[in-house]
Parts: structure tokens; sequence; C-alpha cells
């Protein structure tokens, strides 16, 4: 008998709304639900794939603890979180509770309940070493709205823009950028009710290939592009003068600091359009309504804090924030109301109190430097890290440079990963956890509010939205699976500690919320746990089993508090600084090659392979060059290609891309395996692309991460005598 039960796909977080087929207890089909108001039907690959992937015979069901002899052993759930607290015990009482780091990766987001556990763990245990991806993404975004300020109503965002501007990022393959539900058809809509479209990538991606106008550049030339479009904007009094004035400080200032940036001499520095610059500043100057995004491209190939610090300021000379009396569309949903005020919240610490021993970098609100942590744990002398739990993460496969993630990973006392596969990281572990797999928990759509809290624009729906999802199938059967909270959870009774959820949803710390070490909560009570006093009730969002919009049409912009003196800062002193140093350094060689970032739609991170050979696709990561570029090494495609940079090289298949500008070539992370493993392999596992990256390049001086895209790398054919080994 089949039985088909709405849910939520938690593969990532665009968090799609499925219907899944469940015969005698398996999950036998995904499938888009038509029904539902905001994604109306759209699913992608990955999240059709989940049936395969729950089932697979691949799948880790069971702990697994590598003994002595560096072989994995099966052990039973309550042994190997016995064997766990020993070791940490061990290594606290040895090294000190900071030697104990935890690596909360992309895969834990689509649990609501593994960040509070994780987080409350760690506090608990007396560890601030806390890390997650967010240092190696687009941590500029939160640094930038601590050093600028932030307006403490939502942007206009979404609801009814006049211009979209999208830096560096794909929506159509990634899912961010555009409003959450079936983007292409908003897209289709709000272009045809007036909306332009700019797209700055150096490829003709998907995106672009809808856009308006499509500037295409040299990559990490963002920065300049955006205070060249700030010298249109301000020379020609475009955008929102009043809100200027009454808002914000540093006006003049930031006009001096870009005047040098004269879109001519822009335009030719990173070879693309002058017109179409100075058409993309008229567009978004005048538009009245719109939003400025920049994705991971721009952020992975220069100075990524001040990209999104100038985003910032350009959002705010175009006044692009709702107003006193205008309606909030999205509040949020699985999250707790705010209120909404038309004033500005003064710049805050972007440096916060943790010190790294490494770089002399700091926390900052985008969290701890993740690019820092594999220096931090070679790093001999107090506080050294000594034991890493990862979960959801896979650093020997996304954390730039591969080398010394490796070495640094090897040299640990203890390094725990939860993970449902065995991957780059896993095999390097000392014990690994199967955790249980999304259709199998309760969860909601919590993510997408909460993403749009701390990320800012391009990441919610246009209107407030939830669904709740309950677990749909068991785990396979005779498995012992554990749900990352409850990892965490045991762990902590394990060690008599007494967890205290700070870091919910809400992101207030509850009396409630203190979570008896004795307790068995279900996964349902830990979900209503962590998501209490959302605006919405969670009750409430489990009515509606397709996911329903939670207007709020009581929700409006209040005005200024009388006597607010807050103003955002439009020409932070280190952000000047840093933007005038850019006039001075120009460009590298330009015989080179850059290597730049791109993300495929099959697969997510290092997850999802599986569903490259559901969709056909190579398994591997294609190394896409020019056809140009292809010739003048005389290669073909399909040809291996060995790529080097001054930290490594890997060896790809070579794959010609049209859409791709002359000189770069654009290479998948999160694929290949360790050192040793893809020279035997590059057309079955393909290429690590972080083995060609160095945590120390030109980091990012508040984020400390390094050049990730924009990298220097040569390229050449590898002869065919030795390009047979590729093909076995
Ligand atoms: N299908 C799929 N979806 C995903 C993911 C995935 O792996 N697969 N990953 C998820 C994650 S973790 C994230 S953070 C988001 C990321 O989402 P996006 O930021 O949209 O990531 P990409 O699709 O890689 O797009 C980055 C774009 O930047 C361009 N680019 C590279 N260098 C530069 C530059 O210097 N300047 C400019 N202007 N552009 C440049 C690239 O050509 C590329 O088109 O996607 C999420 N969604
Ligand atoms: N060169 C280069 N490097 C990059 C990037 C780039 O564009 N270029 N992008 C960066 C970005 S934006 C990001 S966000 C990071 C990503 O960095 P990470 O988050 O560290 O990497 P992922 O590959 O997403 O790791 C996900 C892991 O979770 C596992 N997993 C899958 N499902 C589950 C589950 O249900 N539960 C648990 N516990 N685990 C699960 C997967 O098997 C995998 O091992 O990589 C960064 N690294
Ligand atoms: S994996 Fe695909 S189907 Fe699942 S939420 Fe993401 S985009 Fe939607
Ligand atoms: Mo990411």
């Amino acid at each position: 008998m089949t039985t088909t039960v709405p849910s939520v796909c938690r593969i990532c977080n665009h968090c799609c709304s499925v219907l899944v087929d469940v015969e005698d207890g398996r999950a036998t089909r995904v499938r888009g639900d038509a029904e539902n108001p905001v994604y109306q039907g759209y699913t992608c690959v990955k999240g059709r794939s989940q049936p395969a992937y729950l089932d697979s015979l691949e799948r880790i069901l069971r702990p697994l603890h590598r003994d002595g002899s560096g072989e994995f052993r099966s052990v039973g759930s309550g042994e190997v979180v016995r064997r766990i607290a020993d070791r940490l015990s061990d290594i606290v009482d040895r090294h000190g509770p900071r030697s104990v780091a935890l690596y909360l990766g992309t895969s834990q987001c689509m649990s609501n309940a593994t960040a509070p556990f994780g987080f409350a763990f760690m506090r608990a245990l007396g560890s601030p070493m806390c890390f997650t991806p967010n240092t190696i993404d687009k941590p500029g975004k939160s640094i930038a709205k601590a050093l600028h300020g932030s307006w403490m109503a939502p942007p206009q965002e979404f609801d009814e823009p006049r211009s979209a501007l999208l830096i560096g990022v794909n929506p159509v393959v990634s899912h961010k950028g555009l409003p959450k539900g079936r983007q292409g058809r908003w897209l289709r809509d709000a272009r045809a009710k007036g909306m332009v479209l700019s797209v700055v990538d150096p490829r003709r991606t998907e995106t672009a290939k809808r856009a308006d106008i499509h500037l295409q550049p040299r990559p990490g030339h963002d920065a300049e592009i955006l205070a060249a479009i700030l010298h249109v904007v301000l020379k020609e009094d475009l955008g929102d003068p009043g809100f200027v004035r009454d808002e914000t400080v540093g006006i003049e200032a930031l006009r001096r600091a870009v005047a040098p940036f004269e879109p001519r001499a822009v335009a030719a520095a990173a070879d693309c359009s002058a017109a179409d610059l100075v058409e993309i500043a008229r567009v978004h100057g005048r538009a009245g309504r719109g939003y400025a995004m920049a994705g991971t491209g721009p952020n992975m190939s220069g100075p990524g804090t001040l990209v999104e610090y100038l985003v910032l300021c350009l959002e705010a000379v175009c006044g692009h924030y709702l107003r006193a009396g205008d309606a909030v569309r999205n509040p949020g949903t699985l999250v707790p109301s705010s209120d909404h005020r038309a004033q500005a919240r003064p710049p805050g610490a972007a440096r916060l109190g943790e010190r790294m021993r490494v770089r002399g970098l700091t926390a900052t609100p985008a969290g701890l430097p993740t690019a820092a942590l594999a220096e931090e744990i070679l790093t001999p002398g107090e506080g050294q890290v000594k034991a890493l739990i990862s979960c959801g993460g896979n650093p020997l496969a996304a954390w730039p440079d591969q080398l010394r993630t490796l070495e640094a990973l090897r040299s640990l006392d203890l390094l725990v990963q939860i993970d449902p596969w065995m991957s780059q990281t896993a095999r390097e572990a000392h014990f690994v956890i199967g955790p249980t797999m999304p259709l199998e928990v309760p969860g909601s759509t919590a993510i997408i509010d909460l993403a749009t809290h701390h990320q800012g624009v391009g990441y919610g729906p246009v209107d407030a939205y939830g669904q709740y999802t309950p677990a749909v199938v068991d785990p396979p059967e005779n498995s012992d699976v554990i749900e990352e909270w409850a990892f965490f959870h045991s762990l902590a009774r394990e060690m008599g500690l007494a967890l205290q959820l700070g870091e919910t949803f809400g992101g207030t710390v509850a009396d409630a919320a203190r979570i008896d070490p004795a307790s068995e909560p279900s996964s349902e009570q830990v979900l209503g746990l962590v998501l209490a006093g959302s605006r919405v009730p969670l009750d409430e969002v489990r009515k509606h089993p397709h996911g329903a919009l939670f207007p709020a049409p009581g929700i409006v912009v209040e005005p200024k508090e009388p006597g607010w003196t807050g103003r955002l800062d439009l020409a932070n002193a280190e952000m000047m600084d840093e933007l005038t140093e850019l006039t001075e350094v120009k460009g590298g060689s330009i015989d080179d090659l850059r290597l730049i970032c791109r993300r495929l739609p099959h697969v997510y991170n290092s997850s999802c392979r599986d569903a490259a050979a559901f969709a056909r696709a190579p398994e591997h990561n294609p190394a896409f060059l020019h056809p140009a570029d292809l010739r003048a090494r005389e290669v073909v495609s399909g040809d291996l290609v060995e790529i080097s940079s001054g930290r490594g090289t890997v060896t790809a298949v070579a794959r010609a891309d049209e859409s791709l500008r002359p000189g770069l070539v654009a290479l998948t992370h999160g694929f290949g395996g360790l050192p040793g493993d893809e020279a035997d392999a590059p057309r079955q596992i393909g290429a690590n692309v972080d083995r060609l990256l160095d945590v120390t390049h030109r980091p990012d001086r508040f984020s400390g991460q390094p050049l990730m895209s924009n990298v220097p790398v040569r390229v050449q054919r590898v002869p065919p005598e030795a390009a047979t080994r590729g093909l076995s």
C-alpha cells in the first residue's frame, strides 16, 4: 500500500515542499507539491533522489570506531558515546576546555535542533571554539553590518523591486538571491512588471542569460565596480538624498573615496563595458525600489568585507529600506516577532572577544575564522586544539587548503565525524557516527526565516511562509543511527554536563530550555523547544501540512523613536582605507588563468554526488575553460589537464564552456578525494579545488577568509601517456 505524505525537503536550505510516497515503511518517491502556494511543485534532482540515499548500501548505519590497527569497527551507539566522552574528558583534563573545537557544517542547518544543542554542549564544556562554514562563505555580510549599522526594519528586498542587482550569485543553480519558492516564475513576473535584472559575473550564468544587463568583468574587481556604481549614483544625484541626509553619516567621505573610481577606468581595468556599468548604476539609482546582493564569487575573490560594505552603502544611498507605515510582508514565521522601526541601529564591534592564536584573527559577527582552525590545531602551546567534533560538514572536501587541513586533522588526539557517508573527513576520523536523515525526523522551514534574519537580503520568501513536517519514515531496520541533537544530549549526560539552550531559533534563553540531563525528550518535543516563542506557533503551522502563507496584515514599520540618534555609517575608516588601497594595487599578471568558483545543480557542496548519477551527469567536476583557452593549450573537451597554483596541483577533466570569459578556469569544490586518490581517478571522483588554495593567501582582514576564487593558476594538458592512468 502506498501512502503520500507532504513534507519539507531538507537536503538544502531552499526547503522545497514535497510529497513523499511511502510503501511498506520505505520512501519510494519524492516529488514537488503542486498544492504548495510558494514552491508550486518546484523541486530539484537532489531532493528527488532522497529515496535512493535513505536505503543506500553505502550509508553509515552504525557508529564506527577506528582502532589502533587503523580499521573501522562498528560499535553500539551507547558504547560509542561512552568512548568519546572518556576521550574528551581526558583531553579537557590535560589541556583545558579550549582544546575541544566544534565544527557545524552546511548539512546541520537543515535540522533545527542541531546548532542549539551543539552550541549548548560547547558552552557547558566551557569551550568558545565553535566554527561554521560561514567564515569560508560570505562572512562579509554580518561583519559589514556591524561596521555600517543596520536598519531596524526590513529592506525592500523582494517586495515589488524595480531593480535587482546580483553580483556573483547564481540563483538559478544555488537558490540564493531570488525569493524562496518557484524562482523562475517569480523572476518572469517581476520582469513583466518592469523590474530590471542586472548581473555582474565573469560567466554568462544561467541567471545572467535571463538578465537585462550582464556585466562580464574579470573576477576580483567587484569592490571597484561597486565603487564606480556609487560614483555614478552620487555624481548624478540619484538614489534617495533625503534618506542619506536623515539616516546616515559619512556621505562626504564616501563621495571622496569613490571619486577616483571613474567608470571608464574601472571598466578598462576589469575589461568590461563602461556603458553597461553606468547603465546599472542609473537603473539601480533611479529605481526607487530594489535590492542588491553579492554572492560567493565576489566574497571569495578579494576583500569580501569591503564588497559587502559597499553593497550596504549602495543600498543606503538608494534608500532601499521599508519606512514608517510600510507593511512588513515577511516578518518571519517560525522565529519570534521583532519590532520594526524606521531608524538605524548604529555600528557595533566587528572584532569580538575570542582571539585565535594565529595571525591575530579574532571572532567577528560571522563567527570564529574557520580558515584559521587548521593552523590553530598545528600551533603548539597553551590553548592548542586537540579534539574536533565535526557535524554536517566536510573539512577535507570544503575547507580552503586541503593539504594543511589534512596535516591538522591527522595531528588531532580526537576527530569525531557525524556523517551519513564515508566522506573524505570520515575516512580520517577516529569515530564516525551515522546520523538520521531528514525524512526520518520531524522538521520545519525555520532555517529560511533564520537565514533572512542573520544574512540579510537574498534568502527568504516574499511573504511570511512556513511548513512543518513529521518524520515520514523510520530509519532502516536494524540500524543504529542517532539524530544530531541527541548525540550532543547523550554526550553531555555521559560527561555530567547540563545543557542550557541559549542559541535557539529565537536566540533567547528560556528557563524551560534547560535540558535535564536525565531526560529522554522525543524529536518532536525538542523541535517544539527550539522553535518556542515563534511568531506563528508551531502548532498553528502544523495545521497546514502542505505549508501555508502566514500573513501579518497588522505588522507595519513604526516611526522613529523620539530623540533617536542612530545613523548608518557610509564611511567606516578601515573600509575607506581599504578602498583607497585598491586604487593603488592593480591586477596581477594577465598571462595566468584565474581559477573561479562555480556550483553545479545536481550536487550540494560535497553532498549528493549520487544525485549526479541519478541525473546522468558526470560524477567528476569538469574544469570549465573557454574554447579559446583550450585551443591555446591543444586540449579538447574530455582531455585531462593539470591545474597548478602556488600551493598545489590537481588533475581534472577539461570541458569547453562558451559561457565563461576567456582567461578563467571554473572548478566546483567538494569533489575529489584525499591526496593520492585523484591521480588514479579524476574522471570518477574529480579534483579537490581546495588543494589549490592557501589559507594565508590574501586573507580578508576581518574574517581571515583567503582567496578562494580569482586564484592565479596554470593549466596544461596531461600528456596522453600519463593520462591513460586516469582512464582506468
Ligand atoms: N545546486 C547547488 N546549490 C547550492 C550549493 C551547491 O553546492 N549546489 N551550495 C549552497 C551554498 S553552501 C552556498 S554558499 C550558495 C552559494 O550560492 P552562489 O553565491 O550563487 O554560488 P555560485 O552558484 O557558485 O555562484 C557564484 C558566482 O560567482 C561568480 N564569480 C566567481 N568569481 C567572481 C568574482 O570575482 N566576481 C563576480 N562578480 N562573480 C564571480 C561565478 O561565476 C558564479 O556564477 O549556494 C547554495 N546552493
Ligand atoms: N574552493 C572552494 N571551497 C569552498 C567553496 C567554494 O566555492 N570553493 N564554498 C564554501 C562554502 S560556501 C561552504 S558553505 C563550505 C561548505 O563546507 P562544509 O559544510 O564543511 O561542506 P559540505 O560539503 O557541505 O559538508 C556536508 C557534510 O555533511 C554530510 N551530510 C549530508 N547529509 C547529512 C545529514 O543529514 N546529517 C549530517 N550530520 N551530515 C550530513 C555530507 O556527507 C558532508 O560530509 O565550503 C566552502 N568551500
Ligand atoms: S535539494 Fe532541491 S528539492 Fe531539496 S530543498 Fe534544495 S532545491 Fe529543493
Ligand atoms: Mo556556503
